[in-house]
Order: structure tokens, then C-alpha cells, then sequence
């Protein structure tokens, strides 16, 4: 047991007592009354000027330390961790999530200063236990207020998603050029353009090409099980379903490269499910894809060219394969 000198402050009431502590609690006691032959006399508690006690500089690390993973979780405070994305939906996502963000800073630091200022004002005082802070009840106004706001903030939130969400599932008029078939399978993923495909298996990573500044039509689905088509730059993402087609439009606002893979757990080699979307100048799209066009008519001439020549180099006719019977 320890006593402070007396008038250590605001601590008691009466200046002429003095502070015992205890060891489990600060005690107010006149100064006759205190058992010297148990006590520990102490010099006086840090006071201010007018004789009130103050806080220990420990109690801001204690406040610091706490503030800390705000300031050191990594998030970059222009885009909150997301990314800004590469197309023209992808933006539109990227800044309802940047007015999302603004909003619940705003709303939770109103709330935490309001939870903070009304746990110090009328927090239990040592001296005074037992006293009750005045209470408060029917206040119509008050009621009024804290029930309409949060409604109002849904309906805002809500609205403003809705105008995203039209804008991302919207279906513009696209040239068959522009329209991109995607098939996922287990592992790997097939891009259809008119005249070709392109196909690749888990780390191969197949590129989807598309051209910056055009509306492009994905046109997706699933060969077997159920994948997850995401572009972590585009902030996208959608299910690719067996015996589902699920349409939605990119326009790429940059050219580069962006990275790509399956979101949904659909068997032994899902974390290798990779792709890229290569995203080039219109220009370079149409010569890429004429290119490409050209190169697939050749590969199916010359596999037809080779097999006219094995049916004559066997001598014997073979029977075309209809399907469906042995007859
Ligand atoms: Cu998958």
C-alpha cells in the first residue's frame, strides 16, 4: 500500500486527503486516518500546473501502437487496394469502390469519435462509483435522425451500384470480329475467334488478344465442371458454367498485358489455371487477327491436303464416318 502526498489533485475531492492505493484500486482518505505503520509516503503524482493529474506518456504508445495497422496494413490510400482498372467497367467498378470506402471512413470515424467522446465524458468516475449519468429517453428528434440517415446512406449506396452494375452487365452491338468465345475445361482455356481458336493447359497460359478502345464480346462457358473467369485488372469476374453462355462486354482503355486465372476450385491442377489478355492498338488487332486467320486456313488446307492424300495413297475407299451406326 502506497499513499500520495496531499491534494494530489482532482483525484479527491477534498484537498486535504490523500490517495491510497491499494494495489487494486485508488482510495480517497483523510489524512488522519491513514495507518503510517502499513504505508509507503510517496513524493506526489505528475500534476499540472493546477494541480490535476496527468496522463502518463505511456498511454500515447499504448494509443500510437493501436493507430499503427491502419498506417502500416499496405493499402495505398488513392485506390484502397484495389486496382484502377484497365477497362472502361473496370474504372467505373474501381471508383464505386474508392466512393464506398470515402463513405465507411467517414461514417465509422463519426462513429468510433462519438463512441470515444461518449466513453470518456461520462465514463464511471473513481470517486463517485455509484453516481448515474442523467438520463436520456423520447427524444423524437434525436430517434428521427439516427433511423433516416442509415436509410438514406442505403439508398445512396444502392443507387450508385445500380448504375454500375447496369453499366458492367450492359450489352452493346458488337462486330462478330470483336466477339470472343471463351471455353473453360479442366485445366486450361480455349479462346474462339472467327476462322480459329486459341487453346492452352495450365502453365502453357493461353493469351487472349483483344483490341483497346472497342467494344469486345466475351461470350463464356464451361466444358465440365464450374471455373471462375477473373481479370484482376479489369475487376472482373464471372462464373463459366457447363451448358450456361454467359455474355458481358470488355472496352479496354490501355494497351499491355493483364493477368488471368480460374477463381473457382475445380480440381487437382485449379491454381495452374493461368491465362493472360493482351490488349494491342486496333490497328495491330485487325492485322494480328487477319494474320492469324490466314494461318488457320493454311493448317486446315494442308490437313486436308494430307488426308485426300492418304485415302489415295491407301488404294481402298473408306467409308465416310456418319456416326451412329456400323451399317
Ligand atoms: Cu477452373
Amino acid at each position: 500500500m502506497t499513499v500520495e502526498a496531499p491534494g494530489a489533485g482532482a483525484l479527491c475531492r477534498d484537498h486535504d486527503d490523500v490517495v491510497i492505493d491499494t494495489g487494486d484500486d485508488l482510495k480517497c482518505r483523510p489524512l488522519h486516518t491513514v495507518d503510517y505503520s502499513r504505508c509507503v509516503l510517496q513524493p506526489s503524482r505528475r500534476t499540472d500546473d493546477a494541480g490535476r493529474v496527468t496522463r502518463s506518456p505511456r498511454r500515447w504508445g499504448v494509443a500510437l501502437l493501436a493507430l499503427a495497422p491502419f498506417a502500416l496494413s499496405g493499402c495505398g490510400l488513392s485506390n484502397f487496394g484495389a486496382y484502377p482498372g484497365a477497362t472502361k467497367t473496370g474504372r467505373s467498378t474501381f471508383h464505386l469502390w474508392q466512393g464506398f470506402t470515402i463513405g465507411a471512413i467517414v461514417i465509422g470515424g463519426m462513429t468510433l469519435a462519438l463512441i470515444v467522446y461518449a466513453s470518456l465524458r461520462y465514463r464511471v468516475k473513481r470517486h463517485d462509483a455509484d453516481a448515474v449519468p442523467r438520463q436520456t429517453q423520447y427524444h423524437l428528434p434525436m430517434e428521427i435522425t439516427y433511423t433516416v440517415v442509415p436509410i438514406i446512406i442505403v439508398f445512396v449506396l444502392f443507387a450508385f451500384t445500380v448504375v454500375v452494375e447496369n453499366e458492367v452487365t450492359a450489352l452493346p452491338a458488337v462486330a462478330a470480329s470483336n466477339t470472343i468465345g471463351v471455353e473453360a475445361e479442366q485445366w486450361g482455356w480455349t479462346f474462339s475467334y472467327p476462322g480459329f481458336t486459341i487453346a492452352g493447359q495450365t502453365t502453357s497460359a493461353p493469351e487472349m488478344v483483344m483490341p483497346e478502345g472497342e467494344n469486345v464480346k466475351i461470350v463464356l462457358t464451361s466444358a465440365d465442371v464450374v471455373h471462375g473467369f477473373y481479370i484482376k485488372q479489369f475487376n472482373f469476374s464471372r462464373y463459366a458454367l457447363p451448358g450456361i453462355i454467359n455474355q458481358f462486354t470488355f472496352n479496354a482503355q490501355q494497351t499491355g498485358t493483364f493477368f488471368g486465372q480460374c477463381t473457382q476450385l475445380c480440381g487437382v491442377y485449379h491454381s495452374l489455371m493461368w491465362f493472360r489478355v493482351k490488349v494491342v492498338s486496333a490497328h495491330d488487332y485487325g492485322l494480328w487477327l487477319a494474320s492469324q486467320q490466314t494461318r488457320a486456313a493454311r493448317i486446315a488446307a494442308s490437313a486436308a491436303g494430307e488426308t485426300i492424300q492418304e485415302q489415295n495413297g491407301a488404294g481402298v475407299p473408306i467409308r465416310p464416318d456418319y456416326g451412329g451406326g456400323t451399317s
